[in-house]
């Protein structure tokens, strides 16, 4: 049966309500067709290499271009967006705590892909329900960062936020501390109009603020250079002269959020599964380096943290423990560092090794460059 425009206008509203039922802040539908300017951006950034070991969003360009060769038949795609920031966990103070780790704020808690991939499953299968009301066919595939889709560019064109110059999806109520998820549909709901406005306007905070000078342009991030690339994606050694501006990043970055003005409006998160596990809000670095491999499994069961991996674990703390040796840090810490990391120097691992050797030359060096957020160490 054909459907008619008001009962997709009345769904699309139930769509809404359901959603904001099973937690997401907003939805907002858009079409497939893709602005240009989207995939121009994305050519240029692969013809750059900015995308480093990343291979996959070289090989997979095409899907990301043409969606409608990723799910055949979909004229819709519903995104969502959900906040994860969890309240109380004072991170540019702990920015400057060279003792103490930091840990991107997103990764803190429960693995986000699990919990709003159940979430998107329900929507859709409400959605279902109501197009069988209907006596509809309902086909439809759910994504949470985890297929080619540009999330970014598709939440900007169903109006849920503007792309800030730190290339992160803006919302003027909500910062940018969300996920983006998606829901293809091949049901014509309405579409809603974009965020047309960007308004970053003057500020270049979020460019001046990286550690590692990741943004070569506004709107451009080589991502080689990021630290949350650098951290969670690449397996390899992390470039000698990045190192000491990583501070105590172990696991991602969120410096140039934590600075953006818009993010005095964002919202903490009321999931209680994204709250902290294991103290890593605020939890010492050699206590983090202590953990053996079936420690670290279990320690990282249903949590994003598991995706770097054993070695790039212990290798992200090693730089991290080296910078501490270089900061104002008490002699007591210091000599504590030295301790673990000398526990690891003979390691399996090559990797890890050599990062623990650099780590330990830089003892009593001084701090070559300010690191962002924790520039006063
Ligand atoms: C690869 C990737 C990374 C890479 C590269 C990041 C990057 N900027 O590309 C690395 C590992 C560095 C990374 C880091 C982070 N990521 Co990431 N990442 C992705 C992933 C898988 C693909 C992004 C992508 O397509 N990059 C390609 C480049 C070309 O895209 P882009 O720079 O964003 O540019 C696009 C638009 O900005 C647009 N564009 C840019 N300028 C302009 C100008 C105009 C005028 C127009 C029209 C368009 C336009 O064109 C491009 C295509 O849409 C997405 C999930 C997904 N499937 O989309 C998550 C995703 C972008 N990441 C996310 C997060 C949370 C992060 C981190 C905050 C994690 C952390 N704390 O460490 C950091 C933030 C760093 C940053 N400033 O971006 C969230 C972002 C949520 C949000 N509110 O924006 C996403 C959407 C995952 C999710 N489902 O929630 N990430
Ligand atoms: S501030 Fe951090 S997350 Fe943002 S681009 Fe620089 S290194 Fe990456």
């Amino acid at each position: 049966m054909t459907t008619s425009k008001s009962d997709m206008d009345q769904l699309a509203q139930q769509i809404r309500d359901w959603a904001a039922q099973l937690g997401f802040q907003q939805a907002g539908i858009s079409a497939l067709d893709l602005d240009q300017q989207h995939i121009q951006h994305l050519d240029r950034w692969l013809d750059d290499g900015f995308h480093g070991d990343m291979e996959y969003m070289a090989t997979r360009r095409d899907l990301r271009a043409e969606p409608q060769t990723l799910v055949p038949g979909a004229t819709r795609i519903i995104s969502l967006r959900m906040d994860y920031l969890v309240g109380d966990t004072q991170p540019v103070k702990l920015l400057k705590e060279p003792d103490k780790a930091y840990l991107s704020r997103y990764a803190l808690g429960r693995d986000y892909h699990k919990l709003i991939r159940k979430r998107l499953q329900k929507l859709a299968d409400q959605i279902t329900a109501a197009a069988s009301a209907l006596q509809t066919e309902h086909q439809y595939r759910v994504f949470v960062d985890s297929a080619p889709v540009l999330e970014r560019a598709y939440a900007n064109q169903s109006g849920l936020g503007w792309i800030g110059k730190n290339t992160m999806l803006l919302n003027r109520t909500a910062g940018s501390w969300f996920f983006i998820a998606e829901l293809f549909t091949d049901l014509p709901l309405p579409i809603d109009p974009p965020e047309q406005k960007n308004h970053c306007g003057s500020c270049t905070a979020c460019l001046d603020i990286c550690p590692t000078d990741a943004f070569t342009n506004p709107y451009q991030l080589d991502a080689r250079r990021c630290i949350s690339y650098l951290t969670i994606e690449s397996k390899a050694p992390i470039p000698v002269e990045l190192r000491s501006k990583m501070g105590n990043r172990i696991f991602g970055c969120d410096d140039c959020q934590l600075i953006c003005p818009w993010n005095r409006f964002a919202k903490t998160t009321s999931e209680t599964d994204f709250s902290p596990r294991h103290q890593l809000d605020n939890i010492k670095l050699i206590q983090l380096f202590e953990w053996n491999k079936q420690q670290f499994l279990k320690n990282t069961e249903g949590s994003p943290i598991r995706r770097a991996g054993y070695q790039s674990w212990l290798r992200n703390i090693a730089v991290a423990l080296g910078n501490l040796l270089a900061s104002n840090a008490s002699e007591q810490d210091k000599q504590q560092a030295i301790d673990a990391l000398k526990g690891r120097q003979n390691c399996d691992s090559e990797l890890v090794r050599e990062h623990i050797e650099w780590a330990l030359q830089q003892y009593n060096q001084p701090s070559k460059t300010a690191s962002g957020l924790g520039e006063s160490q």
